[in-house]
């Protein structure tokens, strides 16, 4: 695996980033478990019985929070703290603020993990309203996402120290990454933080008799879109500045990687009403320009494609690789961490695809609510997101806890096991969602299946326990890693370098502008339409809890 870059964190940064990642992966480990239930369920075996579970919604709530949201943000926070302590050489602005960040997020969710076992949150991950959900869950949540602000504010305070430190001199890429990401997040959060904050808690305590469920949605998916960015920037942290220095080359163009992070500023947030083109209410022009703008970010995805594969070239090159493709061969498959993010590329340009059906404005009326959208989402969050931070962590953990990966061909078949599953289970939800299978439904028990469901259930089945199988090893390589790996002090950080030591015209080096440029096409794209929904918002429905 690469080079270090020479810069030893500090004991307490590699405590606190350890800590993220375990709260990440224990609540992962539930989540798998949980998705096999769900699988099991589909295909007519209802496992929620032999459990404490009260039933299938439950699960899938427990399922999609633990999965989508605690996995991912504590493994982000974990990450981000790393990319940019490490990058920049200098431990965070405040050492007492990165703790205090950690004790937030997790007494928020202790809070959510309590409502969420104890079935008062059985709201599933969207928390969409008139759904009600104990007021411990919601105000958990919005610990976590203070969080996640404070991290912002402790990363900028550590940037703008590195900046004063030293002038002319261009951000250390994963650093940049770091602040992309966040900054894009701390924007996104708005919406939620006001739904939350004015809609969800004061109806859920009592203050409130109703809460208007289209404007609720509204003010979610304003966060929910940028959201999976949120997921998806940290991968492409990885892919764009630490992989190709793991396949043997180097990053092929600065000035693209840049751009692509800076695009996604502006172009993540207009996009909330993709989720909501049958919702009515909301005026079909302004989910035209949603529609328009999602195929805009759709953009920075093509960008990284083509520099991720190229730079993955330069490194099957210069390993010695020749010809148009047999350079595809020199890549060292036998390193885990490597082969699971390149089959994570693969599927993901699936995911991508998928992604464009939806967003087709007209299209979206067929796959709409369908299992097509799970096919679609766990090709982007479960197999970009998912499978890069656990090729992440089979380097990062190493390095944390200096012992060497125990059973890199364990790793490496757990790797080939969640590609393999994750496409048979994904084809299956695919396949369901273009017959018209509804999502988010007990299918094992619903009374109105047709038999040529069946074939397609039971590929989701099949999917789900290749996945959970996966998992399961993946867990043991990582207990093994840290309790009987062999002790390692040199553990190296794959950091790469660019192809050409550029110089890079400063709007690619400076956030303002794309900033300013966000703020004005979010006016413009949800300003309007939300003042009208807002004028005549009727906020009238009380919570319900009907599981
Ligand atoms: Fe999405 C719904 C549109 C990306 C997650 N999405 C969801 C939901 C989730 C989710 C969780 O327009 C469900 C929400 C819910 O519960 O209701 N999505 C898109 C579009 C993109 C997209 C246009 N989504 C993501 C990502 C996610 C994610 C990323 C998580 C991480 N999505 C939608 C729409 C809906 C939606 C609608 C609403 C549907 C509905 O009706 O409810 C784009 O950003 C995708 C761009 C991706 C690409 C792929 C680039 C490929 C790369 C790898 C290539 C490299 C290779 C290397 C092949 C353009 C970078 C090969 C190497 C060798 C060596 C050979």
């Amino acid at each position: 695996m690469a080079v270090t870059g020479g810069y030893q964190l500090q004991r307490g940064d590699k405590r606190l980033i350890l800590a993220y990642i375990f709260i990440a992966l224990a609540h992962l480990a539930v989540g798998i478990l949980l998705g096999f239930m769900q699988g099991m369920q589909h295909a007519g075996i209802d496992l929620y019985k032999y459990t404490f579970l009260a039933h299938y919604y439950q699960g899938l709530s427990i399922h999609g929070v633990y999965n989508a949201l605690v996995f991912t943000t504590f493994f982000i926070a974990g990450f981000l703290h790393f990319a940019m302590t490490y990058s920049l050489k200098r431990p965070m602005h405040s050492t007492k603020l990165s703790w205090f960040t950690f004790w937030l997020m997790t007494a928020g969710l202790i809070m959510v993990d309590w409502a969420l076992l104890t079935n008062r949150a059985s709201v599933l991950y969207t928390s969409y309203a008139p759904l009600q959900a104990h007021p411990a869950y919601y105000i958990g949540l919005v610990l976590v996402v203070v969080g996640t602000l404070l991290l912002l504010a402790n990363c900028l305070l550590t940037y703008l120290g590195w900046r004063r430190d030293h002038p002319g001199q261009k951000t250390p890429l994963p650093a940049f990454g770091v602040l992309a990401t966040l900054i894009m997040w701390g924007m996104a959060s708005v919406g939620i933080a006001v739904q939350f904050i004015f809609l969800l808690i004061p109806w859920s305590l009592g203050l409130t008799d109703g809460v208007d469920p289209l404007v609720s949605r509204t003010l979610f998916w304003f966060t929910g879109h940028p959201l999976v960015y949120f997921w998806l920037l940290p991968v492409y942290i990885s892919w764009y500045f630490m992989l190709p220095k793991q396949a043997g080359g180097k990053l092929f163009s600065e000035p693209l990687a840049r751009l692509a992070f800076l695009l996604f500023i502006p172009l993540s947030l207009p996009v909330g009403f993709h989720h909501q083109f049958l919702d009515p209410g909301v005026s079909t022009g302004y989910k035209a320009v949603h529609a328009f703008i999602t195929f805009g970010v759709f953009m920075p995805s093509m960008l990284t494609a083509f520099t991720v594969l190229a730079s993955i070239e330069s490194g099957g090159r210069a390993r010695g690789g020749k010809g148009r493709l047999a350079w595809i061969k020199s890549l060292p498959w036998n390193d885990p961490s490597f082969t699971a993010q390149v089959l994570a590329m693969l599927l993901f340009a699936l995911g991508g695809i998928s992604g464009l059906v939806n967003a087709s404005f007209t299209v979206n009326l067929v796959v709409h609510n369908t299992m097509f959208v799970p096919g679609h989402f766990h090709l982007t969050v479960g197999t970009a997101t998912a499978m890069t931070f656990m090729a992440v962590a089979y380097w990062l953990v190493p390095y944390l806890a200096k012992r060497k990966l125990w059973g890199r061909r364990v790793a490496l078949v757990q790797s080939a096991l969640w590609f393999i599953g994750m496409a048979i289970m994904s084809r299956g939800m695919s396949w369901a969602g273009l017959m018209g299978v509804p999502r988010r439904t007990a299918l094992g028990s619903a009374p109105y299946v047709l038999p040529e469901w069946l074939t397609a259930f039971n590929w989701m089945a099949v999917g789900g326990a290749v996945l959970t199988i996966s998992g399961l090893l993946f867990f043991v390589v990582l207990i093994m890693t840290v309790l009987r790996g062999q002790r390692a002090e040199d553990i190296e950080v794959p950091l790469a370098e660019p192809l050409q030591e550029e110089t890079i015209p400063w709007y690619l080096d400076r956030f303002r502008p794309w900033v300013i440029g966000a703020a004005v096409l979010v006016l413009m794209a949800y300003g309007p339409a939300i003042a009208q929904l807002v004028s005549i918002s009727n906020p009238a429905s009380p919570g319900f809890m009907p599981y």
